[in-house]
């Protein structure tokens, strides 16, 4: 067991800034003392760094060494210890292998996953400047889990992504000068608690607080109560789940025939207004999408969709929609409808107005932008081209050759033999598990580089073990974060633990290209080498500008803000002619003449009601929500003390309302089994008012445990709701990941209790 240690070391993760000390059997943890809202996902690191789930020493897969007999790879097969020097001797040949049998192009190093906030020790970026560097590239993925849809639709209708999410409306101007927020999908707390590449200062609750004080009233539209913090006084309006594209149809209805809209800002700013009014007046299909229209679709009672209506032009109103919305079929729908209804009340660039697309989503958003730039690790040029949407890699492994579309390209499969993952956990992030298990049989190998024994690192063949962040020096930085950290290493590497770097450059010596991986740097000198632009650049604006040491040793520096301007979006209000949106017609596009040459009818050229084909039916009545966890980052350190303290009898709660818990005879507590055609899982039942009735909610990132055996569809017996979800895109355009919500029934569990061993390490051989 190490020893404890005096000193505090700073550090930083997605989820805070924060200070570590050993105390010879668990971390201690101080939040950043200028956060006013420190996270509690911060407490899992206490007892995380010596769990029996981190992977001590490299590992191989029995039945993948015994290639002769290589059978299916099961999540109970035997692993075999392997000292680094023969491991990686043996992967570096298996890459020569494959380059040489297949080319690049074999090869998926998508390797999709959040990792650790470290801007040098990023998983992501380590290994795909060594497959650029050491392979000449590998087939990549583009866009995200978390906004496959908008990401793509947004550039089309108002001409970027990151400008109308996050380069937008701030929290200081929703504090000062907003009347009314319309928040699709809410803006919950749990969300902005997290960064990517950490944050040092959580301000969204007490921005929410300030303007619901200054008389600011909050409409959260969502099937759960809580997806709006207490703080906000928000009203509630519960909406059937997937429906908020009819909600915001009948809002523009109501301004439209009521004249409450703002037609001068759509006739100077917007383009294709005119075919879109046709549609929602039904005068095509005979079908007006008002109010009472929308009220059998969403549950929401006419009058009040009116009312709601009528109060939006009052005061200065912004409208957000929370990427849940998107993350389901057809969610381009609701982002660009949240546009067309913000464009229809022509307050779109003012201060605290608008739309402010994803606001709340992480805590990167609603804030100013760094005016120096942040470390960044090159990653090299990828010299092969292909790349699939990211949430589209079971299609990819299961169909090589395949045609498939995206955002207009008609593209085709890889046919992969080599997957390289770092820093991320598909076995929880991808949808409809049991058919994930199938696809990553196809490929000869996979490589894994885990902290801890994920499921993904147990379906892997080799299995490095990677440092965690604290055992490491790394400096913490995000765009919009006024703080640089110095990462401090607070304990020494569990086991044989060794930093992604040095795995890479170890295997980078064996394959010749040691020299172009490293550069001829170790950790400290490639530090001190990304931490220089920035140094540069404060010197350049006058500010106070440490060398790499001195910078080291204070622990952190302040970075400065550029101005609240209102980005793009401002710009273009003020002067649309010069600042032309970089859309085709430079305009809001409400009509997308590109989007209507792709001829999709599952993205048509404006935006649209499209249900969803697969509803809640006699036999799957229940809408399952399988959002983001409030105890954890994603699938991170869910053996961490919060994560586990949450838990109830070690399983995942599942929450829902007293009228489904009744009808099916489930009592607090109670283990349930959720079930669809496409998998089960176990869960425990937490009763509460919070979820609107027809719904279930079970958070991501409980990690898969699947049920011993060699069932086809095993039972997850921990509370991994991506057994349920659907593997297809969000439609043609964009093929984003639609794991936000699924049809499910739920019934109480009345077997025998299967025990969780999501945390044991695998049988070794
Ligand atoms: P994480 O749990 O963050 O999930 O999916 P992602 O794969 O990013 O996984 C990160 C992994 O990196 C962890 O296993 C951690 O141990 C490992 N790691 C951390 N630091 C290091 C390091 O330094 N080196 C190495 N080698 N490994 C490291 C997240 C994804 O899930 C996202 S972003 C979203 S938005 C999606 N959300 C949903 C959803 O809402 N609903 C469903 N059903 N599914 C989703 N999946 C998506």
């Amino acid at each position: 067991m190490d020893q404890a240690r005096e000193d505090w070391s700073p550090h930083s993760a997605h989820w805070g800034a924060f200070s570590a000390r050993w105390n010879g059997a668990t971390l201690d943890i101080r939040p950043y003392e200028e956060d006013p809202a420190p996270s509690s996902i911060l407490q899992n690191f206490t007892t995380a760094m010596r769990h029996k789930a981190r992977i001590l020493r490299p590992m191989v897969r029995k039945a993948w060494l015994d290639r002769s007999a290589r059978s299916e790879r099961t999540f109970d097969q035997k692993f075999v210890a392997c000292p680094w020097d023969e491991v990686l001797d043996l992967l570096a040949n298996e890459l020569s292998r494959i380059r040489t049998e297949y080319g690049a192009a074999a090869v998926y190093g998508g390797s999709y996953g959040w990792s650790s906030a470290g801007r040098f020790h990023h998983a992501q970026s380590q290994v795909h400047r060594f497959l650029n560097m050491a392979f000449g590239g590998y087939v990549r993925s583009v866009n995200s889990y978390s906004a496959g849809a908008s990401a793509v639709i947004l550039p089309h209708v108002l001409g970027g992504y990151e400008d109308v999410s996050r380069r937008n409306v701030t929290w200081d101007q929703v504090a000062e000068h907003t009347d009314t927020v319309l928040a699709f999908g809410g803006m919950a707390l749990k969300n902005s608690d997290v960064a990517s590449g950490g944050i040092s200062r959580h301000i969204e609750r007490d921005a929410m607080q300030k303007a619901a004080r200054r008389g600011a009233v909050f409409y959260g539209i969502a099937p759960l109560r809580d997806d709006l913090p207490e703080e906000a006084g928000a009203r509630w309006l519960p909406i059937r789940v997937g429906t908020d594209v009819a909600l915001m149809l009948a809002l523009a209805h109501t301004l439209l025939v009521e004249n409450l809209w703002d037609s001068a800002f759509v006739a100077r700013y917007c383009t294709g207004f005119d075919i879109f009014e046709r549609y929602l007046l039904g005068r095509d299909d005979n079908t007006p999408k008002d109010a009472a229209w929308a009220a059998g679709i969403t549950g929401i009672p006419a009058a009040t969709i009116v009312d709601l209506a009528r109060r939006l032009p009052r005061g200065r109103t912004l409208i957000t929609v929370s990427h849940s919305l998107q993350r389901a079929q057809y969610g381009e729908q609701p982002v660009w409808m949240g546009a067309v209804l913000a464009a229809m009340l022509g307050q779109i660039g003012l201060p605290g107005g608008g739309y402010n697309y994803a606001l709340g989503a992480l805590g990167h958003t609603g804030r100013r932008f760094n005016a120096v730039p942040i470390p960044t690790l090159s990653q090299g040029k990828n010299g092969t081209s292909e790349f699939i949407p990211v949430a589209r890699v079971a299609d990819m492994l299961l169909n090589p050759g395949e045609s498939f579309e995206y955002n207009g390209r008609s593209m085709r499969y890889p046919d992969i033999k080599l997957v390289y993952w770092a820093g991320g956990n598909p076995f929880h992030h991808h949808q409809d598990i049991n058919r994930l298990r199938r696809a990553f049989n196809v490929p000869q190998t996979i490589v894994v580089h885990e902290s801890a024994w994920t499921p993904m690192a147990k379906f892997a063949d080799i299995v490095l073990p990677a440092t965690m962040t604290l055992e490491r020096d790394d400096i913490g930085a995000a765009g919009t974060d006024p703080r640089l950290i110095a990462m401090r290493r607070a304990m020494d590497p569990v086991g044989e633990a060794r930093d992604d770097f040095d795995i890479f450059a170890a295997l980078s010596r064996r394959l010749g290209v040691e020299q172009a991986f490293t550069e001829g740097r170790d950790t400290r000198q490639w530090l001190a080498h990304l931490y220089e632009p920035t140094r540069k650049a404060l010197a350049e604006a006058g500010c106070d500008a440490p060398d790499f040491e001195e910078f080291w040793e204070r622990g952190e520096l302040a970075l400065p803000s550029a101005p609240d301007d209102g980005g793009f979006l401002r710009a273009f209000r003020n002067d649309p002619l010069n600042n032309k949106l970089p859309t085709p017609s430079g305009k809001i596009e409400i009509y997308s003449k590109a989007i209507a040459g792709f001829g999709y009818d599952d993205c048509p050229p404006h935006p649209a009601w499209l249900p969803s084909t697969e509803p809640p039916d006699a036999r799957r009545p229940l809408m399952l929500i399988a959002n983001q966890p409030a105890t954890r980052l994603h699938s991170q350190l869910d053996f961490g003390a919060y994560s586990q303290s949450k838990k109830i009898a070690g399983r995942e709660p599942v929450r829902l309302n007293p009228v489904d818990a009744a009808r099916r005879g489930i009592a607090d507590g109670d283990i349930v089994r959720l079930f669809n055609d496409r998998g089960a899982c176990l869960a425990a039942a937490a009763i509460t008012d919070d979820v609107m009735p027809g719904v279930v909610q079970l958070s991501t990132g409980a990690w898969y445990d699947p049920e011993p055996g060699a069932a086809e569809h095993p039972l997850c017996v921990h509370g991994n709701p991506n057994v349920l979800t659907r593997d297809i895109g969000t439609s043609r355009i964009a093929q984003g990941c639609c794991g936000q919500v699924t049809v499910v029934e739920c019934e109480k569990y009345t077997g025998a209790l299967p025990a969780i061993h999501a945390f044991d390490p695998p049988e070794q051989d």
